[in-house]
């Protein structure tokens, strides 16, 4: 068992108090007025009002920390070492469609690193958080990737392009799938990268792989699977938090897993 520092505490609080929000308004969900921000990609009231409660819950506690924000984008704190990184709401067109899948995303950034996570399945109720040194939690269970070092005996996340991406995005994605449906045990697309890193934490995916997310998609979910014992990297070496091309999984699976993608990277180039 694990106590929680005062500042998992505090993030899992304001997650808490965003979701009591959330769930209200997922079940009412077909009231929502929607707006739509680009191809696919669509912002509720709810994910406002949740991202609302999450700032003033986080300013209030942690005055003039930094925050970078789905909605609200970059806020500079005065206190230049700490940010937290928020997604009010991952997985928001299962939230839109009444499927019970989506989460709220808090991470804090210090120094440059990222430091502690918390993802908070709103519906299940799960809360999955992680602190550096700390290791990585579900309630008081402690999280640890799955042990799983053959391809063939594992199951791997991923998400798909949709409409508005690029052709070339596409082709890319199956290549990325052709390889690994052949060498796999399942492929599984769930629609929160929150939850599918907390997943890979969790031990319940080996894998996750998905590219162009966001800083605050992958942020706390990078946290939980790097103190659940797992490995996180950028899928061509780049930035991890500027690109959002991301891959998850335990130390064996990897670059297993990293040699499929780079084959189907290739191939898609030498056509
Ligand atoms: P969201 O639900 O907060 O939008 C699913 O593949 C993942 O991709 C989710 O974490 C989802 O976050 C994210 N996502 C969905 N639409 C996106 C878009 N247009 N650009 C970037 N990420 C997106
Ligand atoms: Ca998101």
């Amino acid at each position: 068992m694990s106590r929680q520092s005062p500042l998992i505490t505090v993030m899992v609080k304001a997650a808490r108090a965003a979701g009591r929000g959330l769930a209200r308004d997922f079940g009412e969900v077909e009231n929502l007025q929607v707006s739509r921000k680009g191809p696919g990609d669509f912002v509720t009231n709810a994910d406002h009002r949740a991202e609302e409660v999450i700032y003033n819950e986080l300013s209030r506690a942690r005055p003039g920390y930094g925050f970078v924000m789905e909605e609200r984008g970059v806020v500079e704190g005065t206190d230049k070492t700490n940010r937290f990184i928020v997604d009010p709401l991952d997985g928001t067109l299962n939230f839109m469609h009444g499927i019970p899948h989506f989460a709220v995303s808090i991470a804090l950034e210090r120094e440059g690193e990222l430091y502690a996570g918390v993802v908070y399945n709103v519906i299940s109720g799960d809360i999955y958080w992680a602190e550096r040194g700390q290791g990585a939690w579900l309630e008081n269970w402690r999280l640890k990737v799955a042990t799983r070092i053959k391809l063939a005996n594992a199951v791997v996340a991923t998400g798909t392009p949709f409409v508005g991406h690029s052709p070339e995005r596409h082709q890319l994605f199956w290549a990325e799938l052709s390889h690994l449906t052949q060498e796999t045990s399942g492929i599984r697309r769930f629609g929160s990268a929150a939850l599918d890193l907390a997943y890979v934490a969790a031990g319940r995916f080996d894998g996750f792989w998905e590219r162009n997310l966001n800083a605050w998609d992958i942020a706390a979910g990078i946290v939980l699977v790097r103190e659940a014992g797992g490995v996180v990297q950028e899928i061509d070496g780049g930035e991890l938090l500027k690109t959002g091309n991301i891959l998850a999984a335990n130390a064996s699976l990897s670059p297993k897993i990293l040699s499929r993608l780079k084959a189907a990277k290739k191939r898609i180039e030498d056509e």
